[in-house]
This record gives structure tokens, C-alpha cells and sequence, in this order.
């Protein structure tokens, strides 16, 4: 198959009506602060025993097409003695990978970060493949004050972005885009939806600049929210029409599914925003999630690091979490499905 061909099978799996990604891709301080939070210690097996209890949850392929995993959770084997990949390729879904080594502090940027790991991406994506990965993912990140993000992390995240993306597809790896504008700060809605437009904007003309195939990505961003420590809240219908209005603005048509990341909106939140957006009129775009807290949470705080008494109720409160979405998918979802077991 040729890369084109096989970028576009990728496509074709992920991108399913009902459907979105699972991201359970945390690096070792972000699990560890999950673990943290539910009394258990991070070892490497209590993450093996946890990422394998969720992804072998019956049925999750329903409404899951791919799951962004870890670097070390590439390489680690079931109970069943089968790799982790082999397992979601046996619930029908495709394993991706997460890519990027973090962020740092931009140099000459007060307040803005940078994402690192463009060093010998080509050669760690050809092992990643060999491993099972058909697709990948990169974060770039920006906080917003009242100075920041400054025109240069605007530019400079863009860019690394946009050469993570071609190198991907040189690869035959589909690349998920995601700029998150983060949620923390006391900012409104309206400076969201400002900052979000610039840096969608600038991602675009970098992915255009380095001739990303644009058919051939996903683009995983923050939806329009005022800040974690505003003083106002915003309905559903608010966000969906503030989001939908900047993506309409900075995303072309050629690309095929954007699935937003929950950045720390709680998952019935999550949910319903991504039901009211699906609510409007159709968009030229699929609209799905790629949320990593918003579906886990439930999970982890079922599991509590006993994956044999806790096994049960921890696949229960996963797959809730991902039917409740799947049904937003559609614009179907409503608050009475909540108590609904
Ligand atoms: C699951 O967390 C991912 C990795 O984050 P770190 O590098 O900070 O450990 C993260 O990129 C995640 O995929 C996105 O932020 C979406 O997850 P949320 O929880 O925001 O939906």
C-alpha cells in the first residue's frame, strides 16, 4: 500500500459516526498525579494493571476508534500475555502513540512553553510502527495572562507542530494536531475564543507551510471556555457556538474530524458541550472527543488500584463515559442518561 493509501485506511478507522479517541497517553508525572489523587503509588506495574483493565473493557470499541497510549505502555503485555496494542487491535481499536517529550520554558518568553521531540522523530516513529502504532499525537500548549502567548510561542509552537505532522505522514503515521489553550486564569470566554483563533490561525498556515496533507490529520484542540477562575460560568449553547464560531473561522473543510481534548472540564461537562455543538447545524468538519480525564475519571476513582475486586465497576464507569459521548456524537445525549446505569 502506498503512504497516501495507508494514511487514508487510518482515517477511514478513526474518523466513525458514534465514535471517538481515548486518550490514556499521561506521561510519567501526569499518571503519577492521577495515581496520587486515588492513594495509589505509580509503579510500572500498577500502570500496566490499570491502562490493561480499561482497555480490555467488553464492548469499548463501540464507541472508542483509537486509543493515544504511552511510550512505555507500547511495549507492556496483558495478563493474557498479548501486547497492549494487539489487545485494542482486537476490540477494534486502533493504538496511537503520543510523540512529544513535554514542554520547557520558551527562551526570551517570559510565561510562554515549547513543546520538544522533533530530535530523531523519523526513527522513533518507524519503532513505534513496528509496534503496532498507526497513528500519533503532539501537544503545544499555551497559557493565557495578560501577556501571554506572545507572538513568538505563537509562531514557534506552529511551527514545531506543523514539522511533528509532516514527518508523521512521511512516515505513513496519522498525526493528531492538538493546541491547547489552557482553561486555567481568570479570563472570559470572548479572550478564549481571541487567543484560540490566533494560534488555530497560526497552526494552519505552519501545517500549510510544511505541506501537511490536511485530509490526512486530525486536529485535537481546547473548546471555547472562560477561565477555571472567572467569575462568570457559561451554558453549553455558549461554548458550542463560541467554539464552532472560531473553528469555522480557522480550521479548511478538507480536514476530516476534529475531537477536542477536556482540559479540565468535568465529564458530564465535557459531554454536554460536545452534545450542543453537535445540536447545530452540520459542520463541514466531524465533531468527536479525544478526552483523557473526562472519560477516565469515573474509572480511576473506581478502581482505586484493585483491578480484581474493582474490575467490574471500573469498565462499567469507562464505557458509561464513552456510550454518553458516543450519544453526543449525534446531539442525543441529555442529563436524565447520567443516572442511567
Ligand atoms: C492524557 O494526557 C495527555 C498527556 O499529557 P502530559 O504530557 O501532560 O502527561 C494529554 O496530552 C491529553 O491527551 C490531552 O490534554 C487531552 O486530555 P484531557 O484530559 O485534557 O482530555
Amino acid at each position: 500500500m502506498n503512504i497516501q493509501d495507508e494514511l487514508q485506511a487510518t482515517i477511514d478507522v478513526l474518523v466513525q459516526k458514534g465514535k471517538g479517541i481515548l486518550a490514556a497517553d499521561e506521561s510519567s508525572p501526569t499518571i503519577a498525579k492521577r495515581f496520587k489523587a486515588i492513594d495509589v503509588e505509580s509503579t510500572e506495574e500498577n500502570r500496566r494493571a490499570y491502562r490493561s483493565l480499561i482497555l480490555s473493557t467488553p464492548g469499548l470499541g463501540e464507541f472508542i476508534s483509537g486509543v493515544i497510549l504511552f511510550e512505555e505502555t507500547l511495549g507492556q503485555r496483558t495478563d493474557d500475555d498479548i501486547t497492549i496494542p494487539e489487545l485494542c487491535t482486537k476490540q477494534g481499536i486502533v493504538p496511537g502513540i503520543k510523540v512529544d517529550a513535554g514542554k520547557l520554558p520558551l527562551a526570551n518568553s517570559p510565561g510562554d512553553e515549547i513543546t520538544q521531540g522533533l530530535d530523531g522523530l523519523e526513527l522513533r516513529l518507524k519503532g513505534y510502527k513496528e509496534q503496532g502504532a498507526r497513528f500519533a499525537k503532539w501537544r503545544d500548549v499555551y497559557n493565557i495572562s495578560e501577556t501571554t502567548p506572545g507572538r513568538l510561542a505563537i509562531e514557534a509552537n506552529a511551527e514545531v507542530l506543523a514539522r511533528y505532522a509532516a514527518i508523521c505522514q512521511s512516515q505513513g503515521i496519522v498525526p493528531i494536531v492538538e493546541p491547547e489553550v489552557l482553561i486555567d486564569g481568570d479570563h472570559s470566554l470572548s479572550r478564549c475564543a481571541e487567543v484560540s483563533e490566533a494560534v488555530f490561525h497560526e497552526v494552519f498556515h505552519a501545517l500549510h507551510r510544511h505541506h501537511v496533507v490536511l485530509e490526512h490529520m486530525l486536529l485535537k484542540p481546547n473548546m471555547m471556555v472562560p477561565g477555571k477562575q472567572h467569575s462568570q460560568k457559561a451554558s453549553p449553547d455558549e461554548v458550542a457556538a463560541q467554539t464552532v464560531r472560531v473553528l469555522r473561522r480557522t480550521v479548511p473543510a478538507a480536514v476530516p474530524s476534529i475531537n477536542f481534548l477536556s482540559g479540565g472540564l468535568t465529564p458530564e461537562q465535557s459531554t454536554a458541550y460536545l452534545n450542543a455543538m453537535n445540536q447545530m447545524n452540520p459542520q463541514p468538519w466531524e465533531l468527536t472527543f479525544s478526552y483523557g480525564r473526562a472519560l477516565q475519571e469515573p474509572a480511576l476513582q473506581a478502581w482505586k488500584g484493585d483491578s480484581i475486586n474493582n474490575a467490574q465497576q471500573t469498565q462499567s464507569a469507562l464505557y458509561k463515559r464513552a456510550k454518553l459521548n458516543g450519544a453526543a456524537r449525534y446531539g442525543k445525549y441529555m442529563d436524565a442518561m447520567e443516572s442511567e446505569n
